[in-house]
């Protein structure tokens, strides 16, 4: 094989190689204020989790201070965390919710 015959192999291979899409941590963070049972349900309404799990993912953001809720490509989790901020917001709760590149 020649050296352009090598170097047209790997331009093939990079162009046909499947990218995978950068992804996205969604978290929720501690605060003071916000009703342990409303976490809960933006847990079972934005997360598609069950009540057990819904609790025990509250419980670590309220014991540690933050935690993963879900891991999506970068456009679900924008929408997911104004949803979840939205959501909040319209019942007078300061929950907070953010992303994070993982
Ligand atoms: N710390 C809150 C309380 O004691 C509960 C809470 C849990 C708030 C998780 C926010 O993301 C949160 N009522």
């Amino acid at each position: 094989m020649t050296e352009k015959d090598l170097e047209t192999v790997i331009n093939t291979k990079e162009k046909n190689e499947i990218k995978v899409p950068p992804m996205y941590k969604i978290l929720l963070l501690n605060d003071d204020f916000t009703p342990m049972d409303f976490v809960v349900e933006v847990l079972r309404l934005f997360f598609s989790m069950d009540r057990e799990q819904a609790t025990q993912v509250m419980l670590k953001v309220h014991t540690e201070g933050a935690a993963v809720c879900g891991v999506y490509p970068s456009d679900i989790a924008s929408t997911k965390v104004n949803q979840v901020i939205e959501f909040a917001r319209s019942n007078q709760h300061p929950l907070r919710c953010v992303m994070e590149e993982n």
